[in-house]
């Protein structure tokens, strides 16, 4: 599903986010940047151990990275140039600014990177809690601010009923 913003196109996809090609790959993350579960977990195995490690060097230097923040690493062996770990907020526990936020600064930082194409999945809607219409909502209300951006970013949602959310909300939003 497409929707045209502009000069940015958004895609709209249900599937796996480690098998796209993509210039960038957003993750969503914990602070601690430990990809332990969720699609943290598949983008760092299948990227390969490259990916935790310099993930854990730079909470090192840098310490953790807090809620609606983002930090990059290389993509392993991803097909993409660099993974954006994005930390989503705890549903109930920090606000809807910050599920904003980590959406918009993955975009930003994935422009500063040069990229012509994105792909993000839905951040905070697994072991965070949000529900999927909150996150779909968010996700299309940042999406319009990029519509001079001239970019492809591409919406990858891993469940049935997580796509059909999403499709009903950017039907209705974009
Ligand atoms: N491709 C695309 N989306 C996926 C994939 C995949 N391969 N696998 C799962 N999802 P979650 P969070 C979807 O829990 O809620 C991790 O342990 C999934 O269906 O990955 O932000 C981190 O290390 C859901 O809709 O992220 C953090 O500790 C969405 O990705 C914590 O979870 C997000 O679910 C972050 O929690």
């Amino acid at each position: 599903m497409e929707f045209s913003l502009g000069s940015t196109t958004v895609v709209l996809m249900k599937g796996d986010i480690t098998a796209l090609e993509v210039d960038v790959i957003v993750n969503a993350a914990n602070s601690y940047l430990e990809h332990g579960g969720g699609v943290a977990l598949a983008i760092s195995e299948k990227g390969g151990p490259r990916i935790q490690r310099e993930s854990t060097e730079y909470v090192r230097k840098h310490g953790p990275v807090p809620a609606g923040s983002v930090a990059v690493t290389s993509a392993g062996r991803l097909r993409a140039k660099y993974v954006v770990h994005a930390v989503g907020p705890i549903y109930g526990v920090e606000g809807d600014d910050k599920l904003e936020s980590a959406v918009r600064n993955s975009i930003l930082k994935a422009m500063e990177l040069g990229a012509k194409s994105v792909a993000l999945p839905a951040i905070s809607t697994g072991a965070y809690g949000y529900p999927y219409e909150r996150c779909a909502l968010l996700t299309a209300r940042v999406l319009r601010e990029f519509r001079e951006a001239g970019l492809r970013i591409v919406v990858c949602i891993y469940t049935d009923e997580g796509f059909e959310v999403f499709s009903r909300i950017f039907r209705k939003e974009l």
